[in-house]
């Protein structure tokens, strides 16, 4: 029996992958199908699939062409599904060609013409184009115009920014650039705000009035109330309003936590999670707006970590912090230590102290090790008494967590239904903490 193997992500099938699967299956007597999962397509580059895992393989079972149909997850893999599964030919269209001669050390390499005339980009960008506008800081801002390039069908058309004196040269090639954000509103579709805190709430209203759908650095208001509000608002309207903190979009981040929540290390005794930056240094005064304090720029971030792993029914809490928030040049710094019924947290964020930027989750068998830059996670570790056993995790991360932000923003709209990766409680909890600091109300200044 000759058994052929072949490979595809198989988005939204179509005549040229069933034309391939067809004469793949005539090279042989029995053919097996490798579709790839989700986490090795953007490790590869291809973050633009529309179809599910799932999706794709119902679709490839259904034309009744392959007699077993595999996973593929990872680098290398070829190779080693080839020697399990006994094949004797590799077959995979002509775009490859070259690419898999290696291959030809284990088995029979061949290279079927591709169908002319028809490809699942061309399927996908036939979509509606989604044009979004930028409001808020344009340095925040320019990381998303970067990503925005790799999302199918999105267009960044301007933006609001209070200075537009201050742009990168790429932003200020932009169609729109404007300080009024209602000028921009007029010709987009979304809108991403990033932005200090405090202007947040009343930056998506306006954003939701005008119709608009709104990806917003969180927290969404300075109080959960508040964050409701804008939530129901949207929600009637059938608007997306989703939480933008790039870390959450992390497949490391996300596999983590759901690792340390499905027991890995015992029960969670602690979450610390530190995040800091020099960025506006003692020297540095050119810098007039845009510092929105080790608070606002990573107050969300840390809080993540803690609210994904211990939930949001902590006991207590207390913020401390030094120095005023802006005037980083005294080395402005805050602490906030959570009390959880059966474990604690902390978590430090700095704009002008320096520390190491880690995230340790302590349990009772073990611990998770993050190491710094933390929130642009690719990488942990879990640790055990005995080295030996230490396991590491490695997920390749693309465009710091914004693209997937980006991606799942373009989807929740197309969808008509939020996908965040953020649950409403968390996202209100970010309100509560955030505005209790920024509204003073349960601080303890230290000097
Ligand atoms: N194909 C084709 N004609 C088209 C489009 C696709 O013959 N008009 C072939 C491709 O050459 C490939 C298969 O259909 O052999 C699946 O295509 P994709 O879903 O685009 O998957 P691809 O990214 O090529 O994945 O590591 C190799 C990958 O697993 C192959």
């Amino acid at each position: 029996m000759t058994k052929v193997i072949t490979y595809g992500t198989f988005d939204l099938l179509h005549y040229g992958h069933t034309n391939l699967l067809k004469r793949a299956k005539d090279l042989g007597d029995y053919l097996i199908v490798g579709v790839t999962a989700e986490a090795y397509d953007m490790a590869r580059g291809k973050i633009n699939v529309k179809q599910s895992l799932s999706e794709r393989i119902e679709n490839v079972r259904e034309t009744g062409l392959a007699d077993e149909i595999i996973v593929e997850e990872y680098e290398g893999q070829k190779i080693d599904d080839i020697r399990r599964y006994g094949a004797d030919i590799f077959a995979i269209g002509s775009d490859w060609k070259g690419k898999f001669d290696y291959l030809s050390d284990y088995c029979k390499v061949v290279y079927l013409d591709r169908t002319k005339g028809i490809s699942s980009t061309e399927l996908r960008s036939e979509e509606r184009k989604l044009s979004v506008g930028l409001i808020g800081d344009a340095s925040w801002l320019d990381k998303y115009r970067m990503q925005a390039r790799f999302v199918n069908g999105m267009e960044i058309e301007g933006i609001a920014t209070p200075d537009t004196t201050m742009l990168t040269p790429e932003l200020s090639e932009l169609p729109v650039i404007t300080s009024d954000i209602s000028d921009l509103l007029q010709k987009v579709d979304a809108v991403v705000i990033a932005s200090d805190p405090s202007l947040h709430e009343k930056q998506i209203r306006q954003a939701l009035e005008a119709g608009k759908h709104v990806l917003c650095e969180s927290p969404f208001a300075l109080t959960p109330e508040a964050g409701d509000s804008l939530v129901a608002y949207a929600q009637e309207r059938g608007l997306v309003l989703q939480d933008a903190i790039k870390t959450a979009y992390s497949t490391a981040f996300h596999r983590l936590v759901l690792l340390v929540k499905g027991g890995k290390i015992g029960k969670v005794v602690s979450v610390d999670a530190t995040c800091t930056s020099l960025r506006y240094s003692k020297t540095d005064d050119s810098i007039t707006g845009a510092n929105w304090g080790g608070m606002g720029e990573w107050g969300p971030i840390a809080l993540l970590p803690i609210f994904q792993i211990l939930g949001t029914d902590y006991t207590s809490s207390q913020i401390i912090t030094r120095g005023e928030k802006g005037f980083v040049h005294e080395g402005e710094f805050t602490k906030i230590d959570f009390v959880y019924p059966s474990a604690v947290a902390s978590m430090k964020v700095a704009t002008g102290v320096k520390s190491e930027g880690e995230l340790v989750i302590s349990g009772t068998d073990a611990y998770v090790y993050v190491p710094a830059p933390w929130w642009k996670t690719d990488y942990f570790e879990i640790r055990y008494e005995n080295p030996a056993d230490n396991k590491r995790y490695f997920y390749q991360l693309d465009g710091e967590g914004f693209r997937f932000e980006l991606i799942t923003f373009a989807q929740a709209i197309a969808n008509g239904a939020s996908n965040s990766y953020i649950s409403r409680d968390i996202s209100r909890s970010l309100c509560k903490i955030m505005g209790e600091y920024y509204l003073g109300t349960n601080i303890l200044q230290i000097r």
